[in-house]
């Protein structure tokens, strides 16, 4: 399959603002998709709402457009209802983390057989640039004008915690590991979570400092760290911020049942 045959042209042109980081997520995901052979009139794309979310409408496959943060709790029922399709998420950090935040958690504690890509912007970029549980604190946003003084979630510490087999994170300026993970995250059984950190130039990057998208890599590469060296510690509110670091790398890879062994739905092996 070319590149050009796994995008739905008849949805063209695409929504995505120039620099977004969505089109490399795509990329990353095509190639690791391309190279494991799969057949993508097997699989089945689930999004909620916002931009990271329209991804499985640009994808020449069937795709399920839902609602906002219901994006897993769609794609529980497509799995169990057929066990035999591959099931592929596309969502947001406020589609899966606020909003559907306890579909996330749930969906990890019963290690589902899904694959779930988490386009990690910082903010809500689709409704104009809002905080979102993701935003650094300090960071400026239409809804924290003065500064974001929470502080962030971390979306995949959280699905490490709750039981998901295979937990990766990474940024769109580390493609190549990106695209190794993505092709991981497809082959496990059970609930796969690639956290992806992307640039949104227009609704973040202005608001600090970073209009340009080159500057939001660089940003990604300065602060990205490995987790095993990253001080994961979180002893006070400075710890939680890690310090603006980004840790990345591979969080867990683990065999524990999938929800469909354990019911019955698929056998073992
Ligand atoms: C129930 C409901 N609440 C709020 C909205 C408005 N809304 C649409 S997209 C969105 C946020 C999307 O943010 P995220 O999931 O991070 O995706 P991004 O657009 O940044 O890729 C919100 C709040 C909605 N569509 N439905």
């Amino acid at each position: 399959m070319e590149l050009f045959d796994f995008y739905r042209k008849d949805r063209w042109p695409h929504v995505f603002c120039p620099g977004c980081g969505n089109g490399t997520v795509m990329n990353c995901f095509y190639r690791a998709f391309n190279d494991l052979g799969l057949p993508l009139d097997r699989t089945a794309f689930v999004g909620g709402i916002g931009c990271s979310s329209r991804i499985p409408l640009y994808i020449n496959s069937d795709a399920l457009h839902t609602t906002h943060g219901r994006a897993i709790a769609f794609a529980t029922g497509l799995k169990l209802a057929s066990p035999e399709l591959k099931v592929v998420v596309f969502t947001g950090d406020g589609d899966l983390g606020a909003i559907g935040g306890n579909h996330f958690i749930n969906g990890c504690r019963r290690n589902l057989d899904m694959t779930v890509i988490c386009i990690n912007n910082n903010i809500y970029g689709m409704t104009g640039g809002q905080a979102s549980i993701t935003t650094p604190h300090d960071f400026l946003s239409t809804t924290t004008p003065s500064g974001n003084k929470e502080y962030p979630f971390d979306l995949a510490e959280i699905a490490v915690a709750a039981g998901a087999n295979y937990v990766a994170r990474w940024t769109t300026r580390q493609v190549h590991e990106l695209t190794k993970s993505i092709k991981t995250a497809l082959q496990k059984k059970g609930f796969a979570f690639v956290e992806i950190v992307s640039q949104c130039p227009i609704n973040f990057g202005r608001r600090n400092k970073m209009p340009d998208p080159t500057q939001l890599l660089d940003w990604f590469k300065e602060s990205s760290v490995r987790r095993d060296k990253a001080r994961t510690a979180a002893v006070d509110h400075v710890d939680l911020n890690l310090a603006g670091q980004i840790t990345v790398g591979e969080f867990v890879d683990r065999n524990r049942e999938s929800y469909e062994e354990l019911i019955g739905v698929v056998k073992h092996g």
